[in-house]
């Protein structure tokens, strides 16, 4: 096992990162901006290397930097978190050609599925269901363009292979529109990704945002960890997660999650990984695959009772899965509310002092923060501040304790997203559960202020 690992990250996953490290016995190095000088994680740490000052682009995407920081420290391995370099495979490369073990997949593994065109053709290779469409990157010629689209039948979606998380897509209702959709998402991507390359898809209309998560080591093992329901949404930022999904048949996720592990298997995939989906009518397509830990993980390790982040940290050293399939269960429901330093309605951030930091506890409550009361949150980077994750034998259960949890919660000096939270924890809708993609924003429409 590693004695020392650099942690290229900040906020809540920089100290859950940190605290997987304790409790393996292994050192934590830290790299910090300018801007988190005086975080928490940053004193607890062995050890703590300065990187940069405050703006992202010369700290936590310095490459240079971090493999420095590595390098004075000793450290024998860099864990990315999520953001910032965790899906890059130049950063992943970089780091292994210096030496180092990248905990997280292969730098081929992350560049096959950053481009969106080849993550879905090496899932249909693998027999992972997909949402209908052009199978590869769309042709020149308009006819046959408009042929595709006909044969998908309209809407279609026009997605950039470089984009994902919501960028780069443009949803096409007739084919008087479709030839110049496709131009101007041509030009976009180009510009936004240095790559025009688009695809086609069936355009699903009220779906619902479903992932699995997998763990997978060096030696062609895999599992899956079921699934989380990732719906609740505002402009492809999520605000709350949940697992497992209600009301989804187990048969058809247990065949969803074995053909995950089946393609983890049959493209060496190691390390966490996600695979995203669309659930519409009973079916599932995928999407999107993830290569980072989430910040939605917690949600997974409350049902499965596995430490996601240690289990990431022992395969990147080589060790084997400690479980089989067999032996993943999943027990009860767990419910995520992500706490941003945000107004809660207008979703504008609210950077400052944090003057009073109190966080709620009990039995199944679980907290994921690098916040204190005296903490300044700076305004550099997300908005997101921490997590709250309860655990229940049943969902009724699970959101008993988060409305119990969400009262306790005490955050003074500036605005977070608390008071939605608390209303959508009463909302009959959510609480009936199911509720697809475009809920969010229509109840936001509804109870506007
Ligand atoms: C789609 C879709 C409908 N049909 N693809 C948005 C983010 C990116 N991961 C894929 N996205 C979508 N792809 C087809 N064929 C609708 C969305 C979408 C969405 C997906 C997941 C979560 C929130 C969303 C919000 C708007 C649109």
């Amino acid at each position: 096992m590693f004695k020392k690992i650099l942690i290229a990250n900040r906020g809540e996953i920089a100290l859950r990162i940190q605290r997987a490290c304790r409790e393996m016995g292994i050192k934590a190095v830290m790299v910090y901006s300018e801007a988190d000088r005086d975080a928490k994680y940053v004193k607890l740490a062995e050890e703590a290397v300065c990187i940069g000052p405050a703006p992202s682009a010369q700290s936590y995407l310095n490459m240079p930097a971090i493999i420095s920081a590595a390098e004075v420290t000793d450290a024998e391995a860099i864990h990315p978190g999520y953001g910032f370099l965790s899906e890059n495979a130049d950063f992943a490369e970089r780091v292994e050609q210096s030496g180092f073990q990248f905990i997280g997949p292969t730098p081929e593994s992350i560049r096959t599925m950053g481009d969106k065109v080849s993550a879905k053709q090496a899932m249909i290779r693998a027999g992972v269901p997909c949402v209908p469409g052009s199978e590869g990157e769309l042709p020149d010629d308009p006819a046959q363009i408009r042929r595709m689209a006909k044969a998908v039948g309209y809407p279609v979606i026009i997605k950039a292979a470089g984009g994902g998380g919501g960028r780069g897509m443009r949803v096409v209702h007739t084919e008087a529109a479709l030839i110049n959709a496709v131009a101007m998402t041509k030009a976009e991507a180009g510009a936004a990704f240095n790559n025009p390359a688009v695809y086609m898809e069936k355009f699903l209309q009220n779906p619902r945002h479903i992932e699995i998560q997998i763990l997978a080591d060096k030696h062609k093992n895999a599992v899956y960890l079921g699934e989380r329901d990732c719906s609740m949404q505002r402009r492809h930022q999520k605000i709350l997660e949940e697992a497992p999904a209600p009301g989804i048949n187990r048969k058809l996720i247990e065949r969803i999650g074995d053909r995950c592990v089946a393609a983890c298997k049959k493209i060496g995939y190691r390390g966490a990984g996600t695979f995203e989906f669309l659930y519409e009518d009973g079916e599932f397509y995928f999407i999107e695959m993830n290569t980072r830990v989430q910040v939605e993980h917690p949600v997974t390790e409350m049902v499965t009772g596995v430490d996601i982040v240690k289990t990431q940290i022992m395969v990147a050293a080589g060790e084997k899965l400690p479980f089989t399939q067999r032996q993943i269960a999943i027990r009860g429901c767990a419910i995520e509310c992500r706490i941003n330093a945000e107004d809660p309605y207008k979703f504008v951030p609210s950077p400052g002092r944090v003057t009073m930091w109190h966080a709620p506890g009990g039995p199944g409550v679980r907290v994921d923060s690098h916040v204190y009361t005296n903490y300044f949150v700076p305004s550099n980077y997300d908005s997101m501040v921490g997590k709250i994750i309860v655990h229940g034998d049943t969902r009724e259960q699970a959101m008993a304790r988060m409305r119990t949890a969400l009262a306790e919660t005490v955050v003074e000096g500036i605005s977070t997203n608390i008071p939605l939270h608390r209303e959508l924890m009463v909302d009959a809708k959510f609480m009936v559960g199911g509720t697809n993609i475009h809920y969010l924003e229509q109840w936001l429409e509804q109870h506007k202020r």
